[in-house]
């Protein structure tokens, strides 16, 4: 047995009310995709088999670099944080791991797989922070940290990464994720070729320290916090690391690291072509690094990248298996309401990806009928699958409407009791 953190009777209460609607709406249309030729059990099962992890830095208020508005009942800390991560998947059923963040997760491995274990959570990608400096270290990355100019500075950094292997490797994380905010704020500051030497040199040493069933994935994003060249600054960087480094090495694309209108699946289905997709950060933006919830601005667009995602999984591309993670950060809305959205966005993105019709797509991709090939994406799209959605959480124990029965439960004024206010201030991420 688990601990709950919404109690079961919510949930159950909470469904009986909506299960009626539901069941016509699920059966409506399971009609209209068998007229279609779609089996809307075998969409439903793929549904509940697929999982995206939400970030334990997610379930924090953010903030900007102007100023930081604190909500009510923010986690204390990793364990608070976990057990709001077991809000969202008891609710959605979705997202059963977390990712953790070192340092700022930082505690005894043994107490995390503990809490882990008692919330049925396990946990994803563990992700490095040389972007920051911690309280009393003896180098600081201000002008750097994997590609700094000094040795010693880059020595600690490769430590830091070999520390969040060996965490993760005591909790039963699989991967690790290297993002780097080393650039440069003026042209002749740095020269890029030293220093993305220094980067590949480190980033070998931290290869090396990881485990025969790990992964490691390398985040590309295209500025801030530098403001005139980033040493990983796009998807063409990032393919030569993963492409240098080996193996196990693999590039990880966060939604929001890209220049406003990148044609961002095409960049997922050449990631894929040459066997180096390693995951995702989903989230949605509109200018840059927005970290705004997933599908909120431009839905269409993440339902494309599913787009790839399924045609790859239909080819069957062998060693096809990217980490889908949430990477967000939440400035007006409760978090746990944001991820609870994102989770479902994610999953209805996938369902609407799996409902195209592919054959057809074939076929009028192959005569140049580009009308009715977009058409056939389009048809996908416009379909409501949110019944799938629904009938797959139900089914697992999640709550027919998640949001619903999350603010029915009481939770955040629960916590809000228990977790002592957190005064406002200037900006940051966490
Ligand atoms: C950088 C980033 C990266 C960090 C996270 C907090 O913008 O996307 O993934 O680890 O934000
Ligand atoms: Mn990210
Ligand atoms: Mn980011």
């Amino acid at each position: 047995m688990t601990d709950q953190m919404i109690s079961a009777d919510v949930i159950g209460e909470h469904n009986k009310s909506n299960e009626a609607a539901l069941g016509s709406d699920y059966a409506a249309l399971g009609e209209n995709l068998s007229r279609r030729g779609i089996d809307i059990e075998a969409i439903t099962k793929k549904v509940s088999e697929f999982f995206v992890a939400v970030p334990s830095w997610g379930v924090g208020t953010g903030g900007t670099r102007f100023a930081r508005f604190p909500g009510q009942g923010e986690p204390r800390g990793i364990f608070d944080k976990l057990e709001d991560c077991s809000v969202i998947n008891e609710l959605t059923r979705a997202t059963p791991t977390v990712s953790l963040h070192i340092p700022w997760d930082k505690t005894d491995p043994k107490d995390l797989k503990a809490k882990g274990n008692s919330l049925g959570l396990g946990f994803d990608a563990m992700n490095s922070n040389t972007f920051s400096d911690a309280p009393g270290q003896a180098h600081s990355y201000k002008y750097g940290s994997l590609s700094h100019t000094d040795a010693a500075t880059r020595a600690q950094a490769v430590e830091h990464n070999i520390e969040c292997i060996e965490i993760g490797n005591a909790i039963g994380s699989k991967a690790l994720t290297v993002w780097i905010g080393d650039g440069s704020n003026f042209p002749g500051q740095a020269n890029f070729t030293r220093q993305f030497e220094r980067y590949l040199s480190s980033m070998a040493d931290i290869y090396k320290a990881l485990p025969d069933d790990w992964r490691l994935f390398s985040e590309h994003k295209m500025y801030e916090p530098a403001f005139y060249s980033t040493v990983v600054q796009d998807w063409g960087s990032n393919l030569l690391i993963a492409q240098t480094l080996g193996d196990k090495a693999f590039c990880l694309v966060d939604l929001g690291h890209h220049a406003p209108n990148t044609n961002i699946e095409m960049i997922v289905a050449r990631l894929i072509q040459f066997k180096k997709l390693g995951g995702f950060h989903f989230n949605d933006s509109k200018y840059g690094d927005d970290d705004l919830d997933a599908g909120s601005i431009d839905p269409y667009r993440l339902f494309l990248v599913f787009n790839e995602l399924v045609d790859a999984e239909n080819r069957g591309v062998k060693g096809f298996h990217p980490a889908h993670m949430i990477d967000q950060s939440h400035n007006v809305t409760d978090p746990i309401e944001s991820l609870i959205s994102s989770a479902n966005e994610i999953r209805r993105a996938y369902a609407q990806a799996l409902i195209v019709d592919r054959k057809a797509l074939d076929g009028y991709q192959q005569d140049n009928d580009a009308l009715m090939a977009t058409d056939t994406l389009k048809r996908a799209y416009r379909t409501d699958v949110e019944p799938i959605l629904a009938e797959a959480r139900r089914r697992a124990g999640g709550a027919i409407d998640p949001i619903a029965a999350y603010r029915k439960s009481g939770y955040r004024k629960k916590v809000a009791g228990e977790r002592p206010a957190v005064v406002g201030g200037s900006g940051g991420i966490v």
